[in-house]
């Protein structure tokens, strides 16, 4: 089956001092997208900066950067609503009434590295009814085994759609470690028919992103996930490591889905 490959340029923690090629601005931003398309992306999973580099889920911004994106290339925009951990869930929220054709749905609070990563249970419930009624497509971010019961609740509640979306985060601190067991344990535990992609950050980007391509998933690439392309080799841009996620799918058998291949994959609804 075809592998849907989505590109993560930016993130919300690292800065242009850890790696000059961070796109940060809405230009640098829509151009790394449109040659993460080239290369072979499907999906734009996307987080917005200010002026001063920091995130933000300010909706000029988010605009901005949705509209320099479709003036360049038809890929589809995933906006996180994760944002950054400084960002109010309530102002977070928002980026969703922009109709994206996805946004992530994070569904529980943690430690995230030395912060505090805030997702109320009372504003998750609101978040998932409003992308449902927008037809927003959620990608459901499972950093830990019990993130996934949450979200099978959700579902049981009516207010996530078939087929479910999941990406397994692995090596966020506060989170399930980076290791092949977690993978195949939180793999094991999918609901029949669930769509799934590895976020693997850190260290172990490669290996665990090859391991869940070949298990069946899909594939998350880019600088949100990694800045480097191998241990001490920083990657000068997106583009190296949505190449390098391209290469792997082919090299197991997994072709590149096209937008119109991952709408279908994905079961997005149909854009408004
Ligand atoms: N930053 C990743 C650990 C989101 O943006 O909502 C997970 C992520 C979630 O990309
Ligand atoms: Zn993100």
């Amino acid at each position: 089956m075809s592998a849907v490959i989505t590109v993560a340029t930016t993130g919300p923690i690292a800065t242009k001092a850890d790696n000059a090629a961070l796109p940060t601005t809405p230009d640098e931003i829509a151009a790394e997208v449109d040659a993460a398309y080239q290369a072979g992306a499907a999906v734009a999973h996307i987080h917005l900066r200010d002026e001063a580099g920091r995130p933000t889920a300010d909706l000029a911004i988010a605009r901005r950067v949705m509209d320099l994106i479709a003036g360049r290339c038809p890929i589809l925009v995933q906006m996180s609503t994760g944002v950054g951990l400084g960002v109010p869930f309530e102002e977070r929220e928002q980026l969703v009434e922009l109709r994206p054709r996805m946004a992530t749905l994070n569904p529980c609070s943690m430690t995230f590295g030395d912060g505090e990563f805030r997702n109320p249970p009372a504003g998750v419930r609101r978040l998932a009814a409003r992308m449902r009624d927008l037809d927003v497509k959620p990608e459901l971010e499972i950093y830990d085994t019990g993130h996934l019961e949450v979200c099978l609740r959700l579902r049981e509640e009516g207010l996530l759609d078939e087929p479910l979306q999941f990406s397994i985060v692995l090596g966020v601190r506060g989170g399930m470690a980076a290791t092949p067991e977690n993978l195949l344990t939180m793999v094991g535990r999918l609901p029949a028919g669930a769509i799934w992609q590895v976020i693997a950050i850190g260290r172990a980007n490669l290996q665990l992103t090859a391991m869940g391509l070949a298990l069946g998933g899909n594939a998350r690439a880019g600088m949100e996930d990694t800045l480097y392309l191998r241990k001490g080799e920083l990657v000068p841009g997106n583009r190296p490591l949505v190449e390098r996620a391209v290469r792997l799918a082919g090299d197991l058998d997994r072709p590149v889905a096209s937008v119109a291949e991952a709408e279908a994959l994905l079961a997005l609804p149909a854009a408004s």
